[in-house]
């Protein structure tokens, strides 16, 4: 049978995250090349988010769709992005978004709420619109109005930038992708036993000879202030914040080996490129191991808009437990005298949590231990979220340790429900990590993170009570032709029924 040429009847059922309420009217809005976007109390934040959203229609219409101020509703034909008149009730995310035969508006109570709006608007129309390149219309999407806003405060994605490198326009890249699913965390894992990926001006070495190595033994790479910068802004210019981590007091060989005076002996290890964990340990009763954690923190939280530091404290395998205690109460300490929120992985539920500091649970039952003690908890469950896992056993790229997480595995759980003494009182959100031990390229990270990106990004903003496996694996079908105009690298996998790119 010939695959039919004509484009899917545009609906609002193909959403991800699925939006918190949806009432379609049946009739269809039509984007024409008369139209523009009409910003409503202008400011230059505003506007910019106007252009955000011209810059993402224009190429594949071939429009020249500007942003424009406004005061008041614009005339027919338009799109109209207003904060004006929203319901603060819909908080900093969330969005109302009605749609006409004769309009597209958009109010949202604050600039971020638009910006999600905006990935909304993106997904109501074709796929084609993702293109790069002139695509025949029409642009049409379906009329009626969704009103929407998050469950979670923190929907995040991790990327180990340690144990392989990626440079300033692969992370803008991620950062781009993780836009579209309305993720709003970007947490950068900046530092491993292989690598150590960013300038600190006081400790040059640590990214001279720290930066120059990575898993396998190629060449690594680190960031420059500049370049840690130039990211920051990129995510702040999508609402996603950069969130630096810093692994201590394991995961430090690559700090041991650019100072031979953070060693208890004084020599420094050679670097390493294999992928053992729990060797590498800071010298816990030296004085200059604490000064050299507030140089780094001190510059990093210069370097750091958001309020929050992440300090590792995972597999400290080699620092005895009263010496990892002694720790990490001091580097809670350093973080705090910096005006900065710790967050470390749920390790450090073991020493007193001093509030605000979070905890990250990935694989242990810890993370009670931490909302016990108060402390808000982000729900990354290895043999959930690890996007470092395979996909089944016949998958080439990543490790096994915490199972093999399919598509639907990755989907169908919640995270309140997870951790028994973790409730949803408790939980600030949900988080992805990819580590890279065996991920090198942008290629590599694109098919390991998708599919299963998106049911995070679900899974942490619609409400529970409204996902079903079956209904979602039809919305991530037709998420198929988005992925393939967006030129992502996705696993097509034989769970989902991708549908066919029609036009
Ligand atoms: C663990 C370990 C990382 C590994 C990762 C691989 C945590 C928090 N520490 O997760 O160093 O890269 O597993 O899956």
């Amino acid at each position: 049978m010939p695959i039919t040429k004509t484009a899917p009847t545009p609906s609002f059922n193909n959403l991800i995250p699925r939006p918190v309420s949806i009432d379609e009217s049946g009739q269809i809005f039509i984007l024409t090349n008369t139209a523009n976007i009409y910003v409503e109390s202008a400011t230059t934040e505003m506007l910019e988010i106007g252009r955000y959203l011209a810059d993402r229609l224009n190429p594949a219409t071939g429009f020249d769709i500007q942003a424009l101020p406004t005061s008041g509703r614009p005339m027919s034909g338009n799109i109209f992005l207003t904060a004006t008149g929203n319901n603060i009730d819909l908080g900093n995310e969330g969005y109302e978004l009605t749609i006409t035969p004769d309009q597209v508006t958009l109010c949202a109570h604050r600039p971020a709420g638009l910006f999600r709006g905006i990935q909304t608007i993106r997904q109501l129309l074709p796929a084609s619109i993702d293109s790069q390149e002139p695509q025949p219309g029409p642009w049409a999407m379906a009329t009626g109005t969704i009103r929407d806003y998050p469950r979670f405060a923190w929907r995040g994605a991790m990327l180990d930038v340690a144990r392989h490198f990626f440079t300033v326009p692969d992370v803008k890249r991620f950062i781009d992708l993780m836009a579209c699913y309305k993720l709003n965390h970007l947490h950068l894992h900046l530092s491993d036993d292989q690598g150590w990926r960013i300038t600190i001006k006081s400790w040059p070495n640590l990214a001279i000879i720290g930066g120059s190595s990575a898993v396998g033994g190629g060449p690594g790479g680190y960031y420059t202030q500049e370049d840690y910068a130039d990211i920051v802004a990129y995510a702040q210019d999508r609402y996603i914040m950069v969130v630096p981590e810093i692994d201590m007091p394991g995961h430090t060989n690559a700090a041991l080996a650019s100072y031979a005076e953070l060693n208890c002996d004084e020599f420094a290890p050679a670097l390493y490129t294999g992928i053992e964990v729990g060797f590498s340990s800071l010298c816990i009763e030296k004085e200059l191991t604490y000064k050299f954690i507030d140089d780094v923190i001190m510059e990093l939280a210069a370097l750091t808009p958001g309020p929050y530091i992440h300090i590792g404290g995972d597999e400290a395998l080699a620092t005895q437990i009263t010496a990892y205690k002694t720790f990490m109460e001091r580097v809670q300490a350093i973080v705090q005298a910096h005006h900065k929120q710790m967050i470390g992985w749920e390790e450090i539920a073991q020493i007193n949590l001093l509030n605000p500091s979070i905890a990250q649970h990935w694989c242990s039952e810890l993370a009670r231990n931490a909302a016990g003690q108060g402390a808000r908890i982000i729900m990354s469950p290895a043999s959930k979220v690890y996007m470092d896992m395979k996909y089944d056993p016949s998958t080439v790229l990543g490790l096994s340790w915490a199972g093999c997480i399919g598509v639907q595995d990755a989907y169908s759980w919640d995270p309140a429900l997870q951790l028994e003494g973790v409730s949803e009182e408790a939980i600030l959100g949900v988080e992805a990590p990819l580590w890279t031990e065996t991920i090198q390229t942008m290629q590599d990270i694109e098919f390991m993170v998708f599919p299963r990106l998106p049911g995070y990004a679900e899974i942490g903003w619609s409400p529970a009570t409204s996902r079903d496996w079956q209904d979602y694996r039809t919305r991530l079908s037709a998420h198929g032709p988005r992925l393939t105009r967006l030129r992502v690298n996705f696993y097509r996998s034989p769970e989902i029924d991708w549908e066919v790119d029609r036009r």
